[in-house]
């Protein structure tokens, strides 16, 4: 299988440290999303929606959206409950990672490091902080009470929290106010297959 992506991305290193824990082969097709890798035609065949990560099987057919994913690659693995409860609460955290987490804290962190904090973003970006804030104060309320997000088991949940949060200064956020989820995150780096960004 292919994996089109960029390291730089969150959401494409989710899908590279999946494979890394699960040790799946495939070959890593390197974009450069700067460069606008993403916005040919010949991608656009393989996602519509001109976005990386992008899986391709060798039958041809193509995943996108880095949590579906991943999901896809654990089935069956030590990743992916198989309990609907806690097949529920793994979506539960991944949705609110989409819309209440990703949209804030990796936004912030393009703004800022790859685009310099430029004049005309500084009001976005400051704007980015409370909303992440509020998300990180959610997980650290749940890594309170448990080792991991939907409980004692490591899932497709904290890969997909831990992509943006574990570079979350870069966007500006100081991460030292919560205890818990860097325990969390030193947990995940401790894994004997763990990876991190810089492939
Ligand atoms: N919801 C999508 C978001 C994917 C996304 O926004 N990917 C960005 C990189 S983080 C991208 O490929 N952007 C295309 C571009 O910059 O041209 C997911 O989770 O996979």
């Amino acid at each position: 299988m292919k994996i089109y992506g960029d390291i730089i991305s969150g959401n494409c290193y989710k899908v590279a440290l999946t494979c890394a824990l699960l040790e799946i082969e495939h070959e890593w097709v390197s974009m450069d999303l700067l460069k606008g890798d993403a916005r040919t035609d010949e991608f656009k065949a393989k996602n519509p929606n001109a976005k990386t990560p992008t899986l391709e099987l060798d039958s041809g057919q193509t995943l996108w959206e880095s949590n579906a994913i991943i999901n896809f690659l654990a089935h069956d693995t030590e990743l992916m409950p198989t309990d609907a409860w806690q097949i529920g609460q793994v979506q539960q955290w991944q949705f609110f990672e989409q819309y209440s987490h990703e949209p804030f804290i990796a936004v912030a962190r393009f703004i800022n490091k790859y685009l310099g904090l430029p004049e005309d973003r500084k009001a976005e970006y400051e704007s980015k902080q409370v909303g992440g804030h509020k998300a990180l104060q959610v997980m650290e309320q749940q890594l309170q009470q448990t080792p991991h997000l939907i409980g004692e088991q490591l899932s497709t949940a904290d890969i997909s929290l831990y992509a943006y949060t574990h570079v979350a200064h870069e966007g500006g956020f100081d991460l030292s106010d919560y205890p818990a989820i860097n325990a969390w995150m030193d947990r995940i780096q401790q894994h004997e297959k763990y990876i991190g960004m810089e492939k």
